[in-house]
């Protein structure tokens, strides 16, 4: 932690301090990042004894469900006594769902692209996971009063940002906050408790996406796709979708991995993955999304081959790095 973020952290500290409401807030299909960083800042600021409202447009997905104070999470954005608005782990206020209150809004995020709110968003795309930046704030704001509760919701999201430790941002700055956070509590159950519930609905859509499986560029480009019917085929809801681009990014040659998902109908989700040759960030950018080198995501509309051809399109300008 060097000395420029330190300074930046005291002062956004300063400003939440003097607020006397602060609702927290992150995006559309949240991830365990997102569910963590909301919970977690929640809980802290409950704790301490802020007037405070977690807000999650589409809730906590299943696999997040054994976190504590779930049910507290709110699915509409009631601001009423807040009188600042903290957007975690999302890149733009309107990933939320949501039009933008009138309230200041303060951006705390990990992500490479975006927009700014305030001179105190906290915004440092080297963190392992959101959560690590919320890690920061309230240790400096205080350190006792992370308990067990608020250091699963943590750990939570950095284990699964970093794709269980996985991935190179981890290094080392995850290793320590895991360290932090587990001398708190104990965390070992938690992979099991994110990783080993899944439900049968979700293998029936992986089967289909890997039967699907398309490979392009010297095959080190491969994708599938989700189609609007599979989920009333299969039973499965949009969360299930998740995991489905790891199985893609995993193939040994593989340098990309998208998975186009339908979750309405005409409008394709594109969740991309690389191994590092290509900063994934800026070439879903050109299609209007964004996220990291690494992970990151877009949209397009039309029919499936549509989407295809225009990913395709702008794919074979990057293809050199491959
Ligand atoms: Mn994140």
């Amino acid at each position: 932690m060097n000395k420029q973020m330190d300074s930046k952290i005291l002062g956004l500290l300063n400003m939440l301090k003097g607020a006397r409401g602060i609702a927290v807030i992150s995006h559309v299909h949240p991830d365990g990042d997102a569910v963590g960083s909301v919970l977690g800042f929640y809980h802290f600021l409950k704790k301490i004894g802020k007037n405070t409202v977690a807000i999650l447009k589409d809730g906590v997905p299943y696999q997040y469900s054994f976190l504590e104070g779930v049910n507290e999470v709110r699915n509409v954005l009631d601001c009423e006594g807040m009188d600042m608005c903290v957007l975690v782990d999302a890149s733009e206020f309107a990933r939320t769902g949501f039009e933008k209150p009138e309230l200041p809004v303060i951006r705390i995020d990990h992500h490479k692209t975006g927009e700014f709110y305030s001179e105190h968003d906290l915004v440092i795309t080297t963190a392992p996971a959101t959560v690590s930046l919320i890690l920061e704030i309230l240790k400096r704001w205080n350190k006792d009063m992370i308990d067990e509760k608020i250091a699963r919701m943590l750990y939570t999201g950095l284990l699964t940002d970093t794709v269980s430790f996985l991935h190179a941002n981890s290094f080392p700055w995850a290793f320590r906050d895991a360290l932090f956070l587990s001398s708190i509590t104990s965390v070992e159950d938690i992979g099991s408790l994110v990783y080993e519930r899944k439900r049968k609905a979700f293998y029936y859509l992986l089967v289909r996406a890997l039967e699907r499986l398309t490979f392009k560029f010297w095959e080190k480009l491969a994708y599938t796709y989700i189609k609007y019917e599979d989920f009333s085929e299969t039973g499965a809801s949009a969360e299930d979708t998740d995991g489905i681009v790891r199985h893609v990014i995993s193939i040994e040659g593989v340098e990309v991995g998208v998975n186009f998902i339908e979750y309405e109908k005409g409008v394709w989700k594109l969740s991309v993955r690389g191994k590092g040759k290509i900063d994934l960030a800026l070439l879903c950018e050109e299609l209007g999304g964004g996220g990291h080198k690494n992970a990151a995501g877009c949209s397009i509309k039309g029919t499936l081959e549509q989407a295809v051809s225009e990913f395709l399109r702008i794919f074979d300008r990057w293809a050199k790095y491959l």
